[in-house]
């Protein structure tokens, strides 16, 4: 190869970059002229195409603006010589990406979220004068962030965990979180045991790993250890924390919240979102699956909702009480490891919100936003939970590390959308220039500093306090097991077994046979049978010894139908995804038929294949694919239906992945539509005849079957249960 001189002409091209280069306007680089496909693609000297036929390309700068000639080389001495320092394109372009990441969030770090509003239905005036509850019909913008609590930043979406679900919403008044849960409890009573808790659950740090799971000896030891934590574990072994969709989660703010009208009064409040799609969750096994098969499943999930138009809606639901209620209720209202429930003090709904836009870009929006439990605006207040009054000092901390300095409410996602004018200045990437050489308070020298406002501005509920200083916990928050059995029971017999089943897997993943004991003995203070089934199926023998505890747990509390999720479900296939599993010799008019009958129904259809080009059907038309059948396993879907000819089904039935398809299907109880021709496959698969298998008919009976969900009475023949 000839050394030629690393001379570079001036390219023509950037002038008119926005275009198509013709071919008499060829770049000169390093001396030889840039080819042009016949398309008109230009092609660089690395082989590389710059100009896509069509496209309307604005010109590539550098960050600071320099339009940049050829972003494929760097500036050598010679064409093989040593790169030059004064390649400062090469230099900004490695710096930026050697900063690109910024130190992800201790807990929550795996987020997804989205853009939209939220619109007021019934106005709580005289009971907050925050504005955004009192202001019929308007249309307060959010945006929402929903996460895995345990997992780092690129776990997969579907470990068993409590769901982060955080809303910001941009108020007139200013920023409002509720940065909520999809559980209504936590773990925890205090927050100086948030630390501990979050140690245990995460990573061991030693060796660094099991990560986005509670399913290792630290969580456990931990757990086994904190009574108050019980009520929470049954959650958390619940499918609540294995959600089919964040659309299909309910959320909550946990703590007691006080609302304070114009006159300064308060009433207590706790928030509800109720997903108008109701709730649904996976299975399990499906969950375990779904993590290899798609990692981002709910996020993706969500994407394509906002994309696709089928906007996720919740509404949002109060539960509104006075300080006698709250005195006569049976637990402190003040304990976050409590619910008031539903049948004992109802919701009022006040308003829904709906997400109506996907990020532009993900690290400038869901990375960056920042929430925390101080953004309230005037008429929200705190209540004395000793949980929440931690978190008020732990979030904004959290995004001056995280977000590298003071100034991060300014990055548009975290800016509100009314005037924020004070004397602070300076500090880390100060986007908002504040004019005047005024910048403390009081102050004469200029007319329009901003000044407080005694009576539009926020002022804290006067609650009257006394007692001495201590450092205790409150015999009011004394009972950790009532409300766990409470939940326990108000759950169906199939919700109950997962609770055990959940404690069996977690718990089998445990080395160390004292922690699993102490965790048996825990529970058995909610209800020995509990313990002892857990017992029977991790295959512990020894008699179990209820762990030592001031409280008992009540058996009087009736049992809560809101707090399961089957007994509150909505039947329906709107945005429910069917598998359809075709291959050569499928009837296309077959295949034709459950799409417009799905379709009607709000469902979507995908058609899986053994080749990603599609079957040919037989009437020789070809069925386009959606998936390849190894890359769209049936964990991806709600229902399925197998839509094969004799001798498909023949063929795929000696093939593990067709066979586990069905099979899996099977034993995560979902409604299976077939062709009468399939049976062989099903048969191979082990599928036995149910309500839920409807074989050979119209679209219409397996449609029907399914909106009804999963077929719970077909779990005991699938999988032990204890
Ligand atoms: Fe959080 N929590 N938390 N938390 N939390 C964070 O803030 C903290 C708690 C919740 O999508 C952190 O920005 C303490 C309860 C959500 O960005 C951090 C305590 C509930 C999110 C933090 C709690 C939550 C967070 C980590 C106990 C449900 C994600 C990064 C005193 C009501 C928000 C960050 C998002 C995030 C602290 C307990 C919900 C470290 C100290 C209870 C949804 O500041």
């Amino acid at each position: 190869m000839t050394t030629k001189s690393a001379k570079i002409s001036k390219p023509k091209a950037t002038k008119a970059a926005s275009s198509v280069i013709p071919a008499e306007n060829q770049v000169m680089i390093a001396g030889a002229p840039v080819a042009v496909t016949p398309e008109g693609q230009e092609v660089g000297n690395g082989g590389e195409i710059h100009q896509v036929a069509g496209g309307t390309h604005p010109q590539m700068t550098n960050q600071r603006g320099t339009v940049i000639a050829d972003d494929e080389n760097s500036l050598k001495a010679n064409e093989r010589g040593p790169g030059l320092i004064e390649d400062f394109f090469l230099v900004e372009k490695t710096q930026h990406f050697d900063h690109e990441r910024i130190p992800e969030r201790v807990v929550h770090a795996r987020g997804y979220g989205a853009h939209g509003y939220f619109e007021l239905t019934d106005s709580l005036a005289g009971i907050t004068k925050a504005k955004v509850l009192t202001t019929l019909g308007q249309k307060t913008p959010v945006f929402t962030r929903f996460s895995t609590v345990a997992g780092n930043m690129g776990s997969a979406d579907t470990a068993r965990d409590v769901r982060g679900f955080a809303v910001k919403m941009y108020t007139p008044e200013g920023n409002w979180d509720i940065v909520g849960n999809n559980i209504p409890v936590f773990f925890i009573q205090d927050a100086i045991k948030f630390t501990d808790l979050i140690h245990a659950a995460k990573q061991e740090p030693d060796r660094g790993f099991p990560q986005a799971q509670t399913a290792h000896d630290t969580f456990w030891d931990w757990a086994s250890l904190t009574p108050e934590a019980t009520h929470m574990l049954m959650w958390l072994m619940s499918d609540r924390a294995i959600p089919r969709s964040f659309r299909m989660m309910e959320g909550f703010g946990v703590h007691t919240f006080r609302l304070v009208n114009d006159e300064g009064e308060s009433t207590y409040v706790k928030f509800h979102w109720r997903p108008k799609l109701g709730m649904a969750s996976v299975i399990w096994d499906e969950a375990l699956k779904i993590s290899g098969a798609d990692p981002d499943f709910h996020r993706r999930d969500l994407w394509n909702a906002i994309e696709s138009g089928n906007l996720p809606e919740w509404e949002l639901g109060v539960q509104l009480f006075d300080e006698e209620f709250a005195n006569n209720f049976d637990f402190d209202v003040l304990d976050a490891t409590k619910l008031i429930p539903e049948e004992v003090l109802p919701l009022r709904i006040i308003g829904k919100m709906v997400l109506t836009r996907n990020v532009d870009n993900y690290f400038a929006e869901t990375e960056q936003v920042a929430f925390a439990t101080t953004d309230v605006v005037p008429g929200i207040d705190f209540s004395n939970d000793p949980l929440l009054q931690g978190r008020n000092l732990s979030y904004i901390d959290t995004q001056i590390t995280r977000l590298g300095g003071p100034n991060y409410e300014q990055i548009p996602v975290n800016a509100p959308r009314c005037p924020v004018m004070n004397m602070q200045r300076d500090g880390h990437m100060t986007l908002r220039p504040q004019k005047g050489r005024v910048s403390y308070s009081p102050s004469s020298l200029e007319q329009d500093t901003p000044r407080q406002d005694p009576r539009a501005g926020f002022t804290s509920f006067k609650a009257h306090e006394e007692g001495d200083k201590l450092r205790v916990r409150a015999e009011s928050f004394g009972d950790h097991f009532s409300q766990a059995l409470m939940f326990f029971q108000s759950q169906t017999d199939a919700e109950q077994n997962h609770i055990i089943s959940a404690f069996i897997f977690e718990l089998s993943k445990v080395d160390t046979k004292a922690v699993r004991t102490r965790m048996l003995s825990q529970l058995a203070n909610v209800d020995i049978s509990i313990a002892q089934r857990v017992a029977d199926g991790l295959g512990m023998k020894d008699p179990i010894t209820p762990a030592f505890t001031k409280v008992s747990a009540r058996t009087d509390l009736a049992p809560s139908d809101a707090l399961s999720i089957v007994k509150k479900m909505k039947p329906g296939l709107v945005t429910k995804v069917i598998g359809c599993l075709v291959a050569d010799g499928t009837d296309a008019a077959e295949v034709l038929a459950l799409e417009t009958a799905a379709h009607k129904l709000g469902a979507h259809v995908k058609i899986i294949a053994p080749k990603i080009g599609g079957a040919t059907a037989a009437d020789g038309k070809v069925i386009e694919a959606d998936f390849q059948l190894a890359g769209g396993p049936s964990v991806l879907f709600d229902t399925v239906y197998v839509a094969l000819s004799e001798a498909g089904a023949k063929l795929l039935s000696t093939e593990a992945a067709a066979v586990a398809w069905v099979h899996d299907a099977f034993s995560h109880l979902k409604v299976i539509g077939a062709s009468s021709t399939a049976q062989t496959l099903l048969t191979a698969a082990g599928v036995v005849p149910d309500a839920g298998v409807i074989v050979g008919k119209s679209p219409s009976p397996y449609l029907a079957a399914a909106a009804n969900g999963r077929i719970y009475p077909r779990e005991p023949k699938v999988r032990t249960t204890y």
